[in-house]
């Protein structure tokens, strides 16, 4: 799985504007509205000011990415709950947050980043957040994709997730990977899904697609007026990519609104799903 980098999440907490205004020009609606059809909840459900959000920075592993955690928080205030960053990293953060009665816990090390409810003692993961974010932009910008081919790049975690979600909305799904047996391995287990490996001929034969993937799309490939939406990174589509199609991409903040509502979801009103 791609690991962030401080490059990938610099600039986060000042463009969460921008990016609600990008989703709005591409998807017809910002950022809450998508992260709340994302999590399946109406929007006007979901209470922000019941809720106390901690981010605990962890140090395992690769250790803790520049602003990564002051990101997840200001995306988390941009969305109206009161949110912090923890003094202390990893169980001591987490010790912390308990003790200060944290309602909604994010942490994220080199392979799981999730969102743990503490009154539901419930997680919600970003993988799942992520897939559920990139298809209800990629639905929204389509104007639904019910009845519709949508070739899934990449069969990791977002990806094979999204073929399932992609598919529960009623689109003709095609998986491409590199790795066939992976792809073919997804196919497997979503009835009607298929697979396969020939990427370039998958991109230039479709115009909605979900990229998973941190593999480069080349330009020449992309049909005029296809709509990406993009959580792989790196992301590197180039300006040619930009001028022929439309593109929905950040590096973070659509998987973790997603992932904020569907764990507020998991106890709103006091009342544990
Ligand atoms: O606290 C920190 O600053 C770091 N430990 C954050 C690490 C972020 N983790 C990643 O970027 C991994 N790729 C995991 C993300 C899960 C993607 N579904």
């Amino acid at each position: 799985m791609t690991r962030l980098t401080d490059d990938d999440v610099k600039g986060i907490s000042d463009t969460l504007d921008e990016l609600d205004a990008m989703l709005r020009e591409k998807a017809g609606r910002g950022l809450k509205s998508i992260a709340c059809e994302a999590a399946g909840v109406p929007e006007n459900m979901i209470d922000p000011r019941i809720f106390e959000i901690a981010v605990v920075p962890i140090t395992s592993g690769l250790g803790v990415i520049s602003r990564f955690s002051e990101s997840v928080r200001d995306a988390c205030r941009w969305l109206g709950f009161e949110s912090y960053v923890t003094d202390g990293t990893d169980v001591t953060g987490f010790a912390d947050a308990v003790d200060r009665k944290a309602s909604i816990i994010f942490m994220a090390d080199d392979y799981q980043y999730v969102a743990y409810n503490t009154a539901a003692n419930r997680q919600a993961d970003n993988s799942t957040g992520t897939a559920m974010g990139y298809v209800a932009c990629l639905d929204a910008s389509a104007g639904g994709v019910r009845g519709k081919d949508v070739l899934v790049l990449g069969a990791g975690r977002v990806g094979s997730r999204a073929a399932r979600l992609l598919t529960d909305k009623g689109a003709r799904v095609t998986i491409a990977d590199i790795d066939l047996p992976k792809a073919e391995a997804v196919a497997a287990s979503i009835p009607g899904v298929k697979a396969t490996g020939d990427i370039p001929a998958a991109i230039s034969s479709n115009n909605l697609i979900l990229n998973a993937s941190p593999a480069h799309v080349d330009s020449e490939l992309i049909r005029d007026g296809t709509i990406i939406s993009s959580p792989g990174v790196p992301h590197t589509f180039d300006e040619a990519a930009y001028a022929k199609a439309t593109i929905i991409h950040d590096p973070l903040v659509i998987g973790t609104a997603a992932m904020l509502m569907m764990s507020a979801s998991y106890s709103q009103h006091g009342i544990i799903r």
